[in-house]
């Protein structure tokens, strides 16, 4: 499947919970304030959070007025724009060697995601090596292991109850020997408390800062698209802990949540979109055929 196929099946549930309700009142041609309390309402429904909805509905209400735009294509084609402009076209660009640590809340999807990204980045002609900085649960590094293998890159794993700081010494020092082009840092979601957590986070980022000054540095939070309106809040507690380049939002496939994207980039921009479970099931983040799969 391409990437496009992949995103708009990926957004299929978001695309019925509010694309065919907004394509159904644009067909209506009638564009008054009953209009925009409607199309806000849609957009209110979809997790695209309030902030973002009144930018997008007083953006839409003065370039419609401004144009005297009274045509349904023409206004969908503005709603669109809007969209647009606002989720983005920044892509992730790093240069070589660069280490990317991957933050977020248990389960939503992080060691998956390093596999993905992994595989992405192998295929593109890059060396990887993986670091199993999440020493807290168990069976984490056996998980990663596994991973490791199918996209064929190299592994630095520690006991269980280990140092995580240590791990990312370890990988660090062996991606230096090796002169290898990513490293990859994969981290606990959960520890006894989040004050734990930050503070694991802030050192694992030290020591990369210290032991690796010349490489390029990408901190990535992993976002559930099923948690809706309360990811907004990770980000804001990962990004005060440890500075945040960007987001990826993975289980889009499971949900009609899709459009918390929009809120989402506000903040930090959206790279990535995870759209299944299996290596192949991340896609690149790409502003126009996200807002097509939507609307
Ligand atoms: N449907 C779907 N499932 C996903 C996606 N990404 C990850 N998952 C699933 O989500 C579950 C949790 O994934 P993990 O990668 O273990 O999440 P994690 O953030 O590393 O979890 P912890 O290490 O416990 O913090 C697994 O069952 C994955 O297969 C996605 O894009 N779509
Ligand atoms: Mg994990």
């Amino acid at each position: 499947m391409g990437f496009i196929s992949k995103i708009i099946e990926g957004l299929k549930k978001t695309k019925q919970s509010i694309g065919f309700k907004l394509k159904q009142l644009f067909k209506q041609g009638i564009f008054g304030e009953d209009f925009y309390d409607d199309v806000e309402a849609i957009l209110l429904s979809a997790d695209i959070g309030a902030e973002t909805t009144f930018e997008i509905i007083d953006n839409l209400r003065d370039r419609m007025t401004q144009d005297r735009v009274a045509d349904p294509d023409t206004a969908e084609k503005y709603l669109k724009e809007i969209m647009v402009e606002i989720l983005g076209e920044e892509k992730l660009s790093f240069d070589s060697p660069c280490v990317i640590m991957v933050v977020g809340v248990n389960g939503v999807g992080k060691t998956t995601t390093i596999g993905k990204l992994a595989n992405i980045y192998v295929k593109q002609g890059k060396s990887v090596i993986i670091a199993a900085a999440d020493t807290f649960r168990a069976a984490a590094a056996d998980q990663l292991e596994v991973w490791a293998k199918r996209a064929n890159v190299r592994l630095v794993r520690h006991g269980e109850g280990s140092d995580p700081a240590a791990v990312v010494f370890d990988a660090l020092a062996s991606a230096k020997s090796k002169k290898t082009d990513v490293v990859l840092v994969d981290t606990a979601g959960r520890l006894h408390n989040k004050v734990n957590l930050m503070e694991e986070l802030k050192k694992i980022n030290r020591v990369i800062d210290r032991e690796y000054p010349e490489a390029d540095r990408k901190n990535l939070i992993v976002l559930d698209a099923t948690t809706g309106q309360n990811a907004l809040t990770q980000v804001k507690v990962f990004d005060e802990a440890v500075n945040l380049d960007g987001i990826i939002l993975t289980k889009l496939d499971g949900t009609a949540k899709g459009g918390v994207a929009l809120a989402l980039s506000e903040q930090v921009p959206v790279f990535y979109v995870g759209v299944g479970e299996r290596i192949d099931d991340l896609i690149e983040f790409d502003a126009n055929s996200f807002v097509e799969g939507i609307l």
